[in-house]
């Protein structure tokens, strides 16, 4: 039987990157599950507070992100939806994952270095120092591996970028089990299970990926932009200056980025969008394109909406899949707790 484990950061409103390189598989996985697999998906609060947020912010962006899971179809009878900090064993197992990780390892981590450059950037300063950076920025990957194996999980359907964490996931998990249970592994080493649109590119910058932190609004599409909003942030898409539509990911990142969302808008295969664009001009793809990413999010949109405004219904979706979460993550860490020796 299969576990799937995925989680998403509360950290504003979901874009399009997050939809199709991730949330659409969930859908998908939940829908076409077999009655042995176990679904659960984490609303990840303690992984949002590692850059400075909001209180009050956050505690929208919290219940603005449940509605959105449901709004795009995530069931809470199928699949078992809940906030990560409401619980405990992740923080626990994360803290005993914490005492068998090299730092150096963390330190090796493309998020941890890009921080660093960031800081560099912005204070002009060569000299800069890991001092001016919380830890928990350095070592949440050990959380992400607690928010998988506190399950177990076996698969986790995540984008592209996050592959390196995960490799961290599965040497924690086989690090424990040589250290702890070298006879009968207490963890499976988990897949990650990627989306055909494995990495949705900014709309202002093709060398990045669509992010929900960058400061440009209009380098991603968000669940609640109007017809009108898309439209504008599509036409103004960095493309190139090169005749004609083809995918070319790495010479033309910018129009096979709006060739990938197309086809995975549609079900299509990109080359295929761009043989029908092959004598095209980018204007017409960048209008096709925002009609179909429009097509796909007017539902959930509205549903959204919707959703957002019935507190009473979002508090008893998380109260019960907290509940179902606790549950489950309990048994593996009595088992975790005695291994150790804490027994
Ligand atoms: N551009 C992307 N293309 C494909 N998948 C993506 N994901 C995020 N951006 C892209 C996937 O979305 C899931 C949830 O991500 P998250 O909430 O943990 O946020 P993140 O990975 O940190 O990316 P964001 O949303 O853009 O936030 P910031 O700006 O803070 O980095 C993950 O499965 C991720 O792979």
């Amino acid at each position: 039987p299969r576990t799937i484990f995925s989680g998403i950061q509360p950290t504003g409103i979901l874009h399009l990157g997050n939809y199709l390189g991730a949330l659409s598989n969930w859908v998908k996985l939940q829908n076409e599950a077999r009655p042995s697999d176990d679904i659960i998906f984490s609303i990840v609060g303690w992984h949002a507070i590692t850059l400075p947020q909001d209180p009050k912010q956050l505690s929208a962006a919290r219940k603005d992100m449940l509605a959105t899971l449901l709004a795009f179809g995530i069931d809470p009878k199928k699949a078992v939806v809940f906030f990560q900090e409401d619980n405990q064993c992740h923080t626990e197992l994360s803290w005993i994952l914490s005492c068998i990780t090299p730092v150096q390892r963390l330190r090796r981590m493309t998020t941890w270095k890009s921080k660093i450059v960031d800081k560099r950037n912005a204070n002009d300063e060569s000299e800069i120092d890991e001092s001016m950076l919380h830890a928990g920025l350095l070592t949440y990957p050990i959380l992400q591996a607690a928010d998988i194996l506190a399950y177990k999980a076996t698969h986790v359907p995540v984008g592209e970028d996050q592959t390196q964490h995960l490799e961290l996931t599965r040497e924690l998990a086989d690090s424990f089990n040589r250290k702890f249970s070298p006879k009968r592994r207490c963890f499976p080493i988990p897949t990650q299970l990627t989306t055909p649109c494995r990495r949705v590119l900014s709309l202002k910058d093709p060398s990045s990926k669509m992010s929900k932190s960058s400061p440009l609004v209009s380098s991603r599409i968000l669940l609640t932009d109007t017809t009108s909003d898309i439209l504008s942030k599509f036409k103004g898409a960095v493309t190139d200056s090169v005749q004609g539509i083809s995918y070319d990911p790495a010479n033309r990142p910018g129009a096979s980025n709006l060739l990938s969302i197309y086809a995975a808008c549609t079900g299509e295969e990109a080359e295929t969008v761009a043989a029908r664009y092959a004598n095209k001009g980018h204007a017409e793809l960048k209008v096709d394109v925002a009609d179909v990413v429009e097509n796909m999010l007017k539902g959930p949109r509205a549903e959204f909406e919707r959703l957002r405004n019935d507190h009473g219904y979002l508090a008893e979706v998380a109260k019960e899949g907290a509940e179902k979460a606790q549950e489950r993550s309990r048994k593996t860490l009595q088992e975790v707790r005695t291994l150790v020796g804490f027994c």
